[in-house]
């Protein structure tokens, strides 16, 4: 039986990689940060088949006890401070999680794996996935965006995930490490965090349609994403480890469509007009906007035989219906 880390366990994507991992038998050890942290019984209640290890990707020697204690054979870096408006008002903290976090996995597994620059690991055992972010391509020059795309990241957070995809290529080339970089586009779903726009979108829907919340306030309604379903795309995180050779992929679904449009259907699900409830203020703007993201995951699609299944109006139903039980259920 395979085993498998997840960092990021707490979080969206952690979740549904753990629950795809545990259905193709894998044993499954999610890291968890913090001496009390509130979200552990939320992944203990969830999951309850994850087993829990200590760690943070602060501290270094966490991070190599972990990894002797679990003895993974793939591990998925997917902690990170991850939502792009933080990072501006705490751009150390981001560099050091979202950026240095990455190189103390690689530096964990190069100890463990006793690989040095005379000694490569090349018969080493760990295969590494870390989650890049189409955030790195920001103001791009060519649309749609693949493997071969430049990067010009806006954000302390776009150019912390340039540093942990070049890290990431680089202990691949230096030590022979399996590394595998997966540049992900949006990816979406019922357990998103409340604070991303496609959520925050839904959350208001059901609230307004059921008469707890009175209206919507959004930022840019301009902006383009290829959003998708995240249970789709940690799919695809799994298969990129179990290629014969580490390589990096582009994943999405290749559609855009702006925030008023992914408003317009979720509250058109709810039998509302959504210009009647939202407004756009500045306060949610950006000091550098990504305006413009769609993906061409055709290496994807050729090499891992990978596509998305949900489309983008199933997506936003899924997140109004999932946000109208909870709403009905509480607040
Ligand atoms: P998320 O829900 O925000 O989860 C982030 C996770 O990082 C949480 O489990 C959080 O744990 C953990 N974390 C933060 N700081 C940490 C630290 N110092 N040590 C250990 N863990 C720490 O993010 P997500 O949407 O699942 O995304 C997963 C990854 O994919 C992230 O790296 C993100 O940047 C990247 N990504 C996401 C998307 C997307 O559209 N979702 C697209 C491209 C790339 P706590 O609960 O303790 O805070
Ligand atoms: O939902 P968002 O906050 O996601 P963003 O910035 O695209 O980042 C997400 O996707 C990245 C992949 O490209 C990940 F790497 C990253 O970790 C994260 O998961 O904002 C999407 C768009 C932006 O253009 C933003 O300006 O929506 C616009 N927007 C408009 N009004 C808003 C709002 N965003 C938020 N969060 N809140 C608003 O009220």
């Amino acid at each position: 039986m395979p085993t498998a880390l997840i960092t990021g366990i707490t979080g969206q994507d952690g979740t549904y990689l753990a629950e795809h991992l545990l259905s193709v038998d894998y044993r499954v050890y999610g890291l968890i940060r913090g001496q009390a942290n509130p979200k552990r019984q939320l992944v203990e209640t969830l999951l309850p088949d994850v087993r829990i290890v200590e760690g943070d990707l602060l501290d270094q020697t966490s991070l190599i006890n972990a990894i002797q204690r679990v003895e993974p054979d793939e591990i998925y870096n997917l902690a990170a401070v991850s939502f792009v408006p933080v990072s501006w008002n705490q751009p150390e903290l981001t560099g050091e999680v979202t950026g240095l976090g990455v190189l103390r996995m690689l530096e964990a597994i190069r100890v463990v794996e006793g690989a040095s620059t005379s000694r490569p690991a090349r018969n080493g055992r760990i295969r590494f996935y870390q989650a890049s972010s189409s955030e790195m391509f920001g103001k791009v020059a060519v649309t749609p965006q693949n493997e071969q795309t430049p990067f010009y990241p806006r954000s302390p957070y776009g150019v912390a995930k340039v540093y942990g995809h070049y890290i990431t290529v680089n202990y691949r080339e230096s030590y022979g490490i399996f590394a595998c970089s997966g540049i992900l586009f949006n990816h979406e779903s019922p357990r998103r965090g409340p604070e991303f726009v496609t959520r925050k979108i839904s959350r208001a829907a059901a609230g307004i349609k059921l008469g707890k919340q009175k209206d919507l306030v959004l930022g840019n309604l301009d902006a383009r994403r290829d959003w998708g379903f995240a249970g789709d795309y940690v799919r695809a995180m799994h298969l990129m480890l179990q290629q014969p050779l580490p390589d990096d992929y582009v994943i999405g679904t290749g559609e855009s469509h702006q925030v008023r449009e992914f408003a317009d259907l979720a509250f058109r699900h709810v039998g509302l007009n959504w210009q009647d409830y939202v407004r756009s203020d500045s306060q949610f703007s950006r000091p550098a906007e990504v305006d413009h993201l769609t993906a061409d995951a055709t290496k994807a699609r050729q090499k891992l035989g990978w596509q998305p299944i949900v489309s983008f109006e199933e997506l936003v139903q899924m997140m109004v219906e999932a946000d109208l039980k909870a709403e009905a259920g509480q607040r």
